[in-house]
């Protein structure tokens, strides 16, 4: 990890505070709506279940423009909390607002978790809990739930467990849930939840890293945390929290950059962790802590025709790319895919009075189609699973041996993304949580089972690289 460069604000309010046994930590940007209550429940989780440790909270904003980080200091005090709670805690927990510094120039939510990782090693805290802003179905439990297994359990890093609708955690889905298992052997159903334990331990091994990018600066924090905890034999388990509700996003237009982030970093790690995951076959589980729950999330619109509009609009200018990075059949398969992909949204957008290029309404917001109306006007496409796989596989493969840079293969692959996802939203359609959870499990044995295909292709790559000289890329 770069060597710290925490302004001197920051590390006078680190001196201020000493020291601390447990910190919540909150990043942020443009959250003023719910970070009040992410605040609350943190504080009252502290206070409830760690009455006789020094508590400290910090949130680490990105200098947001809509008051967030004033919401988070007008937020009623712990002494609030403490009246409503009827509690009488040892230490008055610390509450801190900051601003965080950008890494090697770049901000976003690792930079944020950076400045927390930091700060929490700095006060020497047993545990680091760090949890989303714009969560709403946040507790004060949770935080028992992801500082517990530390504090009592001797684990080091807490993922958490949550009940999703069924279009929601795509990205986690359809790849960083099932390659982290087939690749490193653990089923950690949400590598990148956001919401997290991390012990002290943990976090001084965080800091020794020197395999921070400027992805991991940004949404790649995430999966970055759980990878390096996995590769670092740290104990890892994960955690009952009930239901994850948050901002909704509708995969076709809010997570494409996220998606590059998260994916690029993915690969760079698989990279680089090679000779540890071509030894590992099949999958175990992971412990889970508490209570097990039953809660419905609430429901989330996806528009099924512009994921599919968009898968086929990527043969228009990232052909040549595919060609680079897929095999020739699996190519093959992705071009006759999108372009039925693009022939069933215009049918169906000229049909239900939709754009068919960018898959906007025509009519202008209102009275929209539904998720279900739109994947019923496209319910012939499918992408296989196993088709999926692979081209994540080849993907891994291009990105190591290949010589086009990792972030240009994943930007290639987010129309196949979209392809995938349209197809899951369609084939779940009709499906209740439980079924399309079912699902995902299928999907993520498929990349178990096919995970010789990569390594045979991984070990050809070493083979080919070794006779034509070490330039390719995981020989630097
Ligand atoms: N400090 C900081 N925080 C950020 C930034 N971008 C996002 N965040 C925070 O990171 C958290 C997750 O961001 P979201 O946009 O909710 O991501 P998400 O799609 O819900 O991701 P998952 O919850 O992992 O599915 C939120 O608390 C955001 O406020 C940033 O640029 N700086
Ligand atoms: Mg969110």
């Amino acid at each position: 990890m770069p060597s710290s460069a925490l302004p001197p604000e920051i590390k006078e309010e680190i001196a201020r505070l000493g020291c601390a046994d447990i910190m919540v930590g909150i990043p942020s940007y443009r959250n003023a709506a719910t970070i009040g209550h992410v605040v609350r429940a943190a504080q009252a989780g502290l206070v409830q279940y760690f009455p006789d440790l020094r508590p400290v909270l910090v949130n680490a904003d990105a200098g947001s423009p809509d008051g967030t980080q004033r919401v988070v200091v007008e937020t009623e005090p712990p002494g609030y909390i403490e009246q409503i709670l009827l509690v009488h805690p040892t230490n008055r927990l610390a509450r801190v607002s900051l601003t965080y510094p950008e890494v090697d120039g770049v901000g976003g939510k690792g930079a944020a978790l950076r400045t927390l990782f930091e700060m929490a090693a700095a006060l020497e805290v047993e545990a680091l809990v760090v949890v989303d802003s714009d969560l709403r179905s946040i507790l004060p439990e949770w935080i028992e739930l992801l500082a517990g297994p530390i504090m009592k359990g001797g684990y080091d890093f807490v993922a958490p467990l949550y009940a999703r609708y069924k279009y929601d955690g795509t990205i986690t889905n359809t790849v960083t849930y099932p390659v982290t298992r087939a690749l490193y052997g653990h089923r950690i159903r949400q590598p990148i939840g956001g919401d997290f334990g991390v012990s002290g331990d943990l976090l001084r091994h965080y800091l020794a890293q020197d395999t921070w990018t400027p992805e991991v600066s940004r949404f790649g924090i995430d999966i970055w945390m759980t990878t390096t905890a996995l590769t670092g034999g740290f104990a890892v388990c994960q955690t009952r929290l009930g239901a994850k509700i948050h901002d909704p996003k509708d995969p076709g237009s809010d997570l494409g950059p996220m998606f590059r982030q998260v994916v690029s970093t993915l690969l760079t790690m698989a990279r680089d962790n090679a000779d540890r995951w071509m030894r590992i076959t099949g999958s175990h589980d992971v412990p889970a802590y508490g209570f097990e729950r039953y809660v419905e999330p609430p429901p989330l619109e996806v528009n099924t025709l512009r994921l599919l509009a968009q898968f086929h609009s990527g043969t228009l200018t990232l052909t040549d790319t595919w060609r680079t990075m897929l095999r020739p059949d699996n190519l093959n398969s992705c071009l006759l895919l999108a372009e039925e992909a693009g022939s069933l949204a215009e049918a169906a957008a000229n049909k239900l009075g939709i754009d068919g290029e960018s898959g906007e309404w025509l009519a202008g917001p209102g009275n929209h189609p539904s998720t279900d109306d739109l994947s019923d006007a496209v319910s012939g496409f499918h992408f296989p699973d196993d088709l999926w796989v692979r081209v994540i596989y080849d993907l891994m493969i291009a990105a190591s041996f290949g010589d086009l840079a990792v972030e240009k293969l994943v930007a290639a692959l987010v129309p196949i993304y979209f392809g995938r996802v349209g197809s899951l939203v369609i084939e779940n359609r009709r499906l209740s949580g439980d079924q399309a959870e079912e699902r995902v499990e299928r999907q993520a044995r498929q990349f178990e089972l096919l995970k010789p295909y990569l390594v045979e292709r991984w070990k050809e790559a070493v083979h080919a690289r070794s006779v034509a000289g070490p330039t390719a890329k995981a020989a630097e």
